[in-house]
């Protein structure tokens, strides 16, 4: 009984742990870096409270960017959205925290600039679904597979943030 009880709190403790190391993948596009919108876009993940897991600054292969967007080769948008990807640098980044995936989704808004809220970053800082500034996984499974095609291991740095204790409960 004791035992049980003592394993039932610790896997209660591990899983809300585990939750809180949620990971998603984001990106600030070519049009984000052009318009200089790098530092405003990372200041609100961080305001936020997320942890900050790994980031670069890269020019990325056309090759990458359908790899990266396999899902949407048969879309008549994509010979444009490749080109557009691959036109400048980009910020990859990987952010960790409880529903950083689905709160990540609500912070960039609307795929479409025009049905995203003021207060989003495409609600606030674009007008076209063609020049929507960020990318941000949809999904777990997406945000998995996406950090592991930019990011090597090693890339992915381990770190305790001081603010911890004064976003999370445990
Ligand atoms: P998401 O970025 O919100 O996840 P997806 O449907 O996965 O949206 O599309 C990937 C990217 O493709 C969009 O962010 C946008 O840059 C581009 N895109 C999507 N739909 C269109 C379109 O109708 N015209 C041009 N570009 C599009
Ligand atoms: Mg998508």
């Amino acid at each position: 009984m004791v035992v049980c009880t003592i394993l039932a709190i610790f896997s209660f403790f591990s899983s809300a742990m585990a939750a809180n190391k949620e990971r998603t993948f984001l990106m600030v596009k070519p049009d984000g870096v052009q318009r200089g919108l790098v530092g405003k876009i990372i200041k609100r993940f961080e305001n936020k409270g997320f942890k900050l897991v790994a980031m670069k600054f890269t020019w990325p292969s056309e090759e990458l960017l359908k790899q990266h967007y396999k899902d949407l080769e048969g879309r008549p948008f994509f010979p444009g959205l490749v080109k557009y990807m691959s036109s400048g640098p980009v910020v990859p980044m990987v952010w960790e925290g409880l529903n950083v995936v689905k709160t990540g989704r609500f912070m960039l808004g609307e795929t479409n600039p025009k049905d995203s809220n003021p207060g989003t970053l495409r609600g606030d800082y674009c007008v076209q679904v063609g020049r929507n500034i960020i990318h941000g996984s949809d999904s777990v499974d997406s945000a998995n597979k996406e950090i592991d095609l930019w990011f090597k291991k090693d890339e992915l740095i381990s770190w305790q943030p001081a603010t911890s204790a004064w976003i999370y409960e445990d």
